[in-house]
């Protein structure tokens, strides 16, 4: 009995929260607490649309299709690389009251801008503008519908109001959140200003069983039996929502509490159409928010926003032109227009689980790497995402530090990537759904950190440093234990080493297995993962981690002398390179039982009996291993390599700088005119796929983040006095002109900025938009690190 009741208490461990005060008050994030902050574009995985900052907001969106063409493929909603825009992302936004965002379609432009404005007890309220360009390519003038929509989330009433036949003037409702609230739906203009123009409408009101629905919904709603036919020019059928098609599709067993109302307005290009929020809660308004009220406060925000701009950055200082200014603004605004409000239950999973379960509910405050593929929160990519925001507004990387670590668990664990709800769900293959609390992910976070200590030491008096030590003081136990978890479930084989757990274990199907949880997958490491490896990354990043805590217990009076001798020992260069030099490769490098004969090899196998075909032998590739692994360090080149010098853990004297500098400038290896490649063009593994279905992603490839690092760490030695000053100054210069030049050429050639480029082309690849850590390009030409 007792080993039963053990083991069911130990199961609910990896679910239990951490029992000290949370950073954040369970309303820090209210309208009566935050009201500036309630309503945002906090939906980064669709085009357009805006929630409050609630467990079950009330969203808006919007969604649109181009007329007269095939419905498949033309009606847009959630961010989708299968819809291959020309481009879209916010081109001004201030993450906090405006923003300016641009979609090129085939063969029309859609300006979508929000303005906020405070007042009453819920957040205030906001304007959308919508202005639509045909572009100078088009054949044809477009008709395009453009469908606005509020949903919402099991609580909460949306009533339509229609005036005319089938125009739906309004949409009055009431929330928990929001208390009550109007949205008014003005016609369409040929532009600025009045002057109607000939325009359709359809509207729906219907309920739903969820968010992750809204899309599907409005598609099989759609008939195409509605005619345009504008005074001059043809009669013309159109698809438009017809709530007859809905009705008989309610036949679910489960009873959908959700309301959902779409307002459709189908009109041919140019025109513009504004859509006003008004929170029943404010009595005393000036005026309304539209028209030239609207334009008004609009310039008046973009001039506050080139401003601060540049106060901030300081690129026209710097000389860079108007395009690049205009890219550099693009990459900052989509970081912050890609801020998203989440709230839901991770599924996890420990040893002591037969099955996964689900973690406790709870919010998360946080950029995402890309609104089209991976639309959610990541540990790691979060470091890097505040390195930029830490700049632009520290109180908002305090919040999302403070979410973050609100999510840690008893055990000190945090998990990696953050799949909350039924809408982010619906967007990942189940076997990637399930953490494991074996698993870590760099501690990037503490990278963040770093920087708001830095601003508190400088500008002692700026709003984010009055609010740092509070905000210290409520993190700090949580610092603790994540720390703790780090340094004793991720410990190495001898002292003071350090290993990722949770490497791939079905070694036989991957050239090398991956390792995920470092954040660099399948970047080569030891050939037969074992307990024997360590791993000179994760070291480097627990010197940096030990460094901050030392720093944090000292500001906030605490012990700090564990952390200081932690901190003083890994930054001990003879004992890095005792553990990590490779004599024979002049290299960082791993340790591990390790062989480089590997290949995937063609193999004819017998699918197992209970899959399809097993009858007929097919060919998969499987590894074979012609020299067994011993226990040796990795002979892989790359950004691995170069850690305890990205970290700056190296002192400027040591020899090893010599070898690091030059790998890094060699074209043979990681030198490239467009960044630093991930791995040694002259590595056995460099571009090797790992599997059938599994391509090279960081053996080879530039990702910006790393590159960030590189520049960072280039800036700091070729300033700091040393035999290798003047070389590292050097090459500070070239590579930060090269990563620049690059990426923006790209996103004048594409319109993105990319997950990664090509070593040989520097074409950007992967998924796009990925204004994540590829937007730390603006602090790159800022120098600011
Ligand atoms: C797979 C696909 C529709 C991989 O930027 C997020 C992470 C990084 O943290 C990591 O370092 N990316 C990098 O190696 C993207 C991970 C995407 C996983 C989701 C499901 C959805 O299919």
């Amino acid at each position: 009995f007792y080993a039963l009741y053990m083991r069911a208490s130990l199961a609910k461990r990896v679910v239990t929260l951490h029992p000290s005060p949370r950073v954040l008050n369970a309303n820090s994030s209210s309208a009566a607490v935050s009201p500036e902050r309630f309503w945002g574009s906090y939906r980064p995985q669709v085009y357009f649309g805006m929630k409050t900052r609630s467990p079950q907001s009330v969203v808006t969106g919007l969604m649109w299709m181009r007329q007269f063409t095939d419905l498949d493929g033309n009606l847009r909603h959630t961010c989708e690389q299968g819809d291959h825009l020309p481009g879209y992302g916010w081109v001004m936004h201030d993450g906090l009251s405006f923003g300016v965002q641009e979609i090129h379609d085939r063969d029309f432009t859609l300006i979508t801008e929000f303005v906020k404005r405070m007042g009453g007890d819920h957040g205030g309220d906001w304007t959308w503008r919508i202005t639509a360009k045909q572009q100078p390519t088009a054949v044809t003038t477009p008709v395009i519908s453009l469908m606005f929509y509020a949903a919402t989330d099991d609580q909460g009433l949306l009533q339509a109001h229609v005036d005319e036949k089938l125009r739906l003037s309004s949409i009055t409702g009431t929330s928990d959140e929001l208390g009550n609230f109007k949205i008014t739906f003005g016609k369409p203009t040929a532009g600025e200003g009045p002057g109607a123009k000939y325009a359709r409408y359809n509207y729906l009101q219907t309920r739903i069983l969820g968010l992750d629905k809204l899309t599907d919904i409005v598609k099989s709603s759609l008939s195409h039996r509605f005619i345009f036919s504008p005074s001059k020019g043809d009669k013309r059928s159109y698809f438009g929502l017809d709530s007859s098609k809905i009705s008989n599709q309610q036949n679910q067993q489960n009873t959908p509490k959700s309301d959902f109302v779409v307002h459709q307005v189908t009109v041919q290009t140019p025109f513009q159409i504004e859509v006003l929020f008004e929170s029943g809660s404010s009595w005393d308004r000036p005026n309304q928010l539209v028209g030239s009220v609207l334009t008004e406060e609009l310039e008046k925000h973009k001039a506050a926003f080139d401003d601060k701009f540049e106060g901030t950055f300081g690129l026209q200082a710097q000389g860079f032109s108007s395009a690049q200014i205009q890219f550099a603004k693009a990459a900052l605004s989509n970081m912050l227009g890609g801020m998203g409000y989440f709230f839901g239950q991770s599924v996890v999973q420990s040893v002591y689980n037969e099955h996964p379960v689900l973690y406790p509910e709870g919010p998360l405050f946080t950029a995402v790497p890309s609104r089209s593929f991976f639309p959610r929160g990541f540990l790691w990519d979060e470091g890097f995402h505040q390195l930029l925001l830490s700049k632009w507004d520290a109180q908002l990387t305090q919040e999302v530090i403070a979410h973050w670590l609100d999510l840690i668990n008893v055990e000190g664990w945090i998990p990696r990537e953050q799949i909350l709800d039924d809408e982010a769900r619906s967007k990942v293959p189940s076997e990637f759904i399930v953490q494991h609390n074996e698993n870590a992910n760099p501690p990037t976070l503490f990278l963040a950190l770093g920087e708001l200590l830095e601003k508190f030491d400088k500008q002692p008096e700026s709003p984010s440093s009055q609010s740092m030590l509070p905000f210290l003081r409520r993190l700090y136990p949580r610092l603790q234990v994540w720390f703790e978890w780090f340094n004793t479930t991720q410990v190495g084989p001898v002292a003071n080493s350090y290993r990722w757990r949770g490497r791939d274990k079905d070694t036989n199907l991957f050239l090398n297995p991956k390792t995920l949880t470092s954040g660099l997958d399948d970047y080569p490491r030891a050939s037969h993962p074992s307990t024997d490896e360590r791993h000179v990354d994760l070291y480097c990043w627990m010197t940096l981690a030990s460094g901050i805590m030392a720093n944090v217990a000292r500001i906030l009076g605490e012990p700090h002398q564990i952390y200081d001798a932690t901190h003083r020992t890994l930054s001990d260069n003879d004992l890095l390179d005792k553990l990590h030099w490779a004599e024979n490769l002049h290299a960082y490098s791993d340790y591990g039982n390790h062989t480089q004969a590997v290949s995937l090899q063609q193999e004819k196998v017998f699918v197992p009996p209970g899959q399809p075909r097993h009858q007929f032998p097919v060919a998969r590739l499987v590894r074979s291993v012609r020299r067994a692994p011993k226990l040796q360090y990795v002979n892989a080149l790359g950004y691995i390599s170069l850690f305890p010098f990205l970290l700056q853990i190296l002192t400027p004297d040591s020899p090893k700088m010599e070898h690091i500098l030059q790998a890094i400038h060699d074209p043979q290896r990681l030198w490239t005119p467009f960044g630093l490649r991930s791995l040694s063009q002259a590595d056995n593994l460099y571009m090797k796929r790992n599997t059938e279905h599994d391509a090279p992603y960081w053996r080879g490839p530039i990702w910006i983040n790393i590159n960030y690092l590189a520049v960072r760490a280039l800036h700091h030695y070729g300033s700091t006095e040393g035999p290798y000053k003047e070389k590292a100054a050097g090459l500070y210069q070239e590579l930060r002109t090269n990563l620049i030049n690059n990426v923006f050429k790209q996103y004048l050639g594409t319109g993105y900025i990319w997950e990664q480029y090509n070593d040989v082309t520097g074409r950007g690849q992967g998924s796009h938009p990925f204004t994540g850590w590829s937007s730390l390009t603006l602090l790159i030409m800022a120098e600011k690190y």
